[in-house]
């Protein structure tokens, strides 16, 4: 990757609206935009309408470096979308001397002139891709920098820990009990918050993505007219033949600030239908992978001492609430959340309690961080680190090994968000990160 190229990309994504927006991003830029447009480039920060060469016309800003998403000059033609439009735009920027941009070469030039963190590069990559409002906020705080700023400042701590055990290697006799005494605490207290940020890491993670919530129990129990009256629309089959529903059905609901995704099961029974037996495998493979499971039994059909214990027993880790549906019928287990979810004319009665029962179930709880999976790692070898620095200072072993495990702490921080103070981060790291963004990024 040559630092003094100039890359043209495509800054907008397919498929197209009215506008495309073709990039460039370089020392040349100004000078390859200059070829491809008649007359004079606009003055810095403005938008102006320009004639291209023999080709239609295009909306200019030019915004110089460093004060520029990359840190390098960047013009940005704004033509007409349309695949093999904007195709001949490009070809006329690589024709005056452009190369095509590299996945996600952009941002990483943004990086490597310190506009932007690593952490806030994955950011931007965040929010491109973010699928729940949660994981939206995230990114955003991510590329706000959030992140960074709580990870410079805990290593920072490291930092000044490590140069002044450091600063006494040559005269351990300087060292008296009572900065040992602190050194101790110090390594204690960043441990115990790099652990609290690694405790936060699953709250935010299962912020970021939809919990499952799988209805499953008997056929006949109601669980298509209770997931219809959880969603408040009509979505799955109701029938009074068992077995009508055999596939699964899925559909999004938010609830207690949580997006959900609700999955109606075809009814768990023994059958000799092919397309049924198929269906309840399905519904096997619903419960597998819930995070929630309603059991729902009808007040009509029989109690069994063992439901649903033997059928859940494929849950991994599912929290379940049982739930007697047809109240209108009578009662039969006590112990479970009443409703009657059909017929469908009528108000569905006390779904508020099972609502709340499910609200509970998907709560997340504590304090999320809103750090990603790469981070997470890096934190992990962090705060193993600390905890052996930690255990040395308290066994009284040599201070140079002490400042090995903090050196080691320090740089797994620094790779979070790039700006380590020991030296580059891996260009396999930076790769890695990089090459997962589009051309264009
Ligand atoms: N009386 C009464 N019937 C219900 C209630 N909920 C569902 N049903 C009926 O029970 C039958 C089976 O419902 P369905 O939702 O298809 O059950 P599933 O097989 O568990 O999906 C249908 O005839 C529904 O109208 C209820 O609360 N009360
Ligand atoms: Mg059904």
């Amino acid at each position: 990757m040559s630092e003094h190229s100039t890359i043209v990309g495509v800054a907008t994504g397919t498929p197209d609206g009215g506008v495309a927006v073709v990039r460039l991003s370089g020392p040349r830029a100004g000078a390859i935009a200059g070829a491809v447009i008649e007359g004079r480039l606009p003055p810095p920060r403005t938008l102006a309408l320009r004639p291209l060469v023999s080709l239609e016309q295009a909306l200019v800003v030019v915004m110089p470096g460093p004060r520029s998403f990359t840190g390098e000059d960047v013009v940005e033609l704004h033509v007409h979308a349309g695949a093999l439009n904007v195709a001949q735009v490009v070809d006329a920027v690589l024709g005056a001397g452009a190369v095509a941009a590299a996945p996600g070469e952009f941002t990483r030039r943004a990086f490597d002139n310190r506009r932007l963190s690593l952490d806030q590069a994955e950011g931007i990559a965040a929010v491109i891709g973010a699928q729940t409002q949660a994981a939206l906020d995230q990114a955003r705080r991510l590329v706000a920098g959030e992140l960074g700023r709580e990870v410079e400042a805990v290593r920072d701590r490291v930092a000044r820990l490590r140069i002044e055990i450091e600063a006494n290697l040559d005269f351990p006799e300087d060292v008296d009990a009572r900065d040992e005494a602190r050194f101790v605490t110090t390594a204690a207290a960043l441990g115990a918050e790099v652990e609290r940020w690694l405790a936060g890491f699953e709250r935010g993670r299962r912020a970021r993505t939809r919990a499952r919530v799988v209805i499953a129990g008997p056929p006949n129990a109601g669980k298509s007219a209770l997931f219809n009256a959880l969603l408040g629309r009509r979505r799955a089959l109701v029938s009074a033949r068992a077995g009508t529903t055999r596939d699964y059905v899925e559909a999004e609901l938010s609830l207690g600030g949580r997006e959900l995704i609700l999955v109606d099961t075809a009814g768990l029974r023994a059958s000799t239908d092919a397309i049924e037996v198929a269906g309840v495998e399905l519904g096997r493979e619903q419960i597998a992978g819930a995070d929630v499971i309603v059991w729902v039994e009808g007040a009509d059909q029989p109690v069994h001492a063992a439901a649903p214990e033997a059928e859940l027993s494929g849950a991994r880790g599912a929290a379940v609430i049982r739930v007697e549906n047809k109240l209108d019928l009578g009662r039969r287990r006590p112990s479970w959340i009443g409703v009657r979810a059909a017929p469908a004319d009528t108000e569905p009665v006390e779904l508020s309690l099972l609502r709340d029962a499910l609200a509970e179930a998907v709560a997340l709880g504590g304090d999320q961080w809103i750090g990603l999976a790469r981070h997470r790692d890096r934190a992990r070898e962090a705060a193993d680190a600390l905890v052996e620095a930690h255990g040395q200072l308290r066994d009284g072993v040599g201070l140079e090994l002490v400042a090995l495990s903090l050196a080691v702490a320090e740089r797994n921080l620094g790779e979070i968000t790039g700006r380590t103070g020991l030296g580059p981060v891996g260009e396999e790291v930076l790769h890695a990160i990089f090459s997962r963004f589009c051309i264009g990024k």
